[in-house]
């Protein structure tokens, strides 16, 4: 698939999964950018029981100048069935949520960390492995960002990234935040991305020392403290105070470092339910398997 094969659609907006990390915000600017520029009525926005709350996504957001929307998810409880004010949404039935495409960024539908949206047609632009039934889609999981699939998508349509400063730190910093600074990059695109765009490396230091609230420090702190250790499974089992979900991978990827941690489980109570995030580092223990068991 081709970004030229959806201007057909006059109106597109581009989701990013809930709880959107700097990968799915700089993919969906890249496409709202193109689409933009195209003459699109185009939107980007995100849904889930939680607003994005986390300093570096808030000033990425602000300084980057990203229109990032959010839409209440229509299956949470309380939740209402219309975006919410800020959200420049007409003619919503309860059926259908947007007119045109919907694209979903860096996510895809079914994989249980992205609510269900409903337009007229759904495609998929994402590096997560998936069995993706939609014909539209452009999966790519060999590669370490979805922010590096859009860049080629943008590239292969002669869209010329570099006079867009904004754009250019975006996609770095969602490439950057997806690879453990740059130390998971694998596919010779990833670096070619990584060493041609043109960047605000001010922004980016920025980004890099807001990353945490100092509330968030101290639940880090206390998490880590309480840590509790199933020895034969060399696992580790922190529990985090009520926080946004991404700091609990913050905690998780911290106690993985410990060399007494093979696996690790950070869990919280997260807005009517817990939320766990899960690490392991051999490949005897697949986190994923680690889960459904
Ligand atoms: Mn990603």
């Amino acid at each position: 698939m081709r970004l030229k094969d959806l201007l057909k659609y006059d109106e597109i907006t581009i989701q990013c999964h809930d709880n959107p990390d700097p990968d799915a915000i700089a993919s969906a600017f890249g496409l709202y950018k193109y689409f933009t520029l195209k003459g699109k009525k185009a939107r980007i926005v995100y849904s889930g029981p939680l607003k994005i709350t986390k300093s570096n996504l808030l000033l990425m957001i602000s300084e980057l100048e990203i229109p990032v929307s959010y839409v209440p998810s229509k299956h949470a409880k309380g939740s209402a069935s219309s975006p919410d004010q800020n959200t420049p949404v007409s003619s919503l039935t309860p059926e259908k949520d947007f007119d045109g495409l919907l694209i979903t960024a860096d996510c895809q539908y079914g994989q249980g960390n992205v609510s269900r949206l409903d337009a007229d047609e759904t495609a998929v632009i994402d590096h997560h492995n998936g069995v993706c039934e939609l014909p539209l889609n452009e999966i790519h999981p060999e590669l370490s960002s979805c922010a590096t699939l859009v860049w080629k998508l943008l590239t292969a349509e002669g869209y010329d990234i570099t006079p867009d400063r904004h754009l250019s730190t975006a996609l770095y910093y969602g490439l950057m935040t997806d690879t453990g600074n740059f130390s998971e990059i694998s596919h010779p695109l990833d670096k070619d991305m990584r060493d041609t765009l043109i960047i605000n490396e001010t922004q980016i230091r920025r980004f890099v020392n807001n990353n945490i609230t100092l509330n968030e420090m101290k639940i880090t702190a206390d998490a880590l403290s309480g840590v509790s250790c199933m020895d034969e499974f060399k696992c580790g089992i922190l529990k985090a105070d009520e926080c946004d979900p991404n700091i609990l991978g913050i905690i998780s990827d911290m106690a993985l470092q410990v060399s007494a941690f093979d696996i690790v489980v950070a869990y919280g109570h997260v807005s009517g339910g817990y939320k766990l995030s899960v690490r392991s580092c051999i490949k005897e223990v697949m986190a994923d398997e680690f889960v459904r068991k």
